[in-house]
């Protein structure tokens, strides 16, 4: 009888800890979107301003793909002599900062530039049911690594009313890169009222003066949940 009690409650526990793990799982529904950040040439192996291993977002984010029913891509869109260039401020070098009339800027050397092959999506990057492209940093003087909202923290992208007009609750963040244009996004989301998740393993950083570990701790300090490709299910 004692040992019976004891088997019972053995595979109670059991159950209620195969039960908790299974809901630990996220599932997409209706209201959420992916968000896949500027997955393109610039951005990986042979671009002009390759992020470490940039091109192995690509597998998972196809997988995450087959689970969501609303995605957006963005694209970093710059004009020639963007002001985000290191070739625009005589005597600067890329991975500078300097001060602009919005803020700090890093310059970073020429890349993304619009029309060109160095700005196109990666090519083996293959997401039919994307309905939406949003293009950013395409005014000459303004930066935006946010696919929300440019770096004066003002201009909108119009992205927030695409997807509260289309009732998104939750968003889901992937690409390039986790520390930059990912993290900047993921805190517009935030701050607009989305539930925001950053898919870690199907990103990759730039990581450029601590600048990883500032940004999910920045995350992190307003909600936004650091989730990995396994948690999600459909
Ligand atoms: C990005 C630096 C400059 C990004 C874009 O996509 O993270 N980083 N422009
Ligand atoms: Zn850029």
């Amino acid at each position: 009888m004692k040992r019976r009690h004891f088997a019972s409650l053995f595979s109670l526990a059991l159950a209620t800890q195969l039960s908790y793990s299974a809901s630990n799982k996220i599932k997409p529904k209706a209201n959420s979107a992916l968000i896949v950040v500027d997955v393109q040439n610039c951005f990986v192996q042979g671009g002009t301003l390759p992020v470490q291993n940039g091109e192995d977002v690509v597998p998972v984010i196809h997988q995450l793909a087959q689970l969501f029913e609303n995605i957006v891509i963005t694209q970093d869109w710059h004009t020639p002599s963007h002001i985000s260039f290191a070739s625009s401020h005589p005597g600067r070098q890329p991975f500078e900062s300097v001060q602009l009339s919005y803020g700090q800027q890093i310059l970073w050397p020429d890349h993304c530039i619009q029309g060109t092959p160095d700005a196109e999506l990666v090519s083996s990057l293959h997401i039919p049911k994307a309905a939406l492209i949003i293009r950013k940093g395409h005014h000459p003087e303004l930066d935006s690594y946010s696919a929300f909202r440019e770096a004066d923290h003002k201009t909108g992208t119009g992205l927030t009313g695409y997807l509260k007009e289309r009732l998104i609750k939750q968003v889901f963040i992937a690409g390039l890169a986790t520390d930059f244009c990912v993290a900047w996004t993921a805190i517009d989301a935030r701050s607009v009222g989305f539930d925001v998740y950053v898919i870690e393993d199907a990103t990759r950083a730039i990581n450029l003066n601590g600048s990883l570990i500032a940004a999910w701790k920045k995350m992190s300090s307003l909600g936004i949940h650091r989730i990995q490709s396994s948690d999600l299910v459909s």
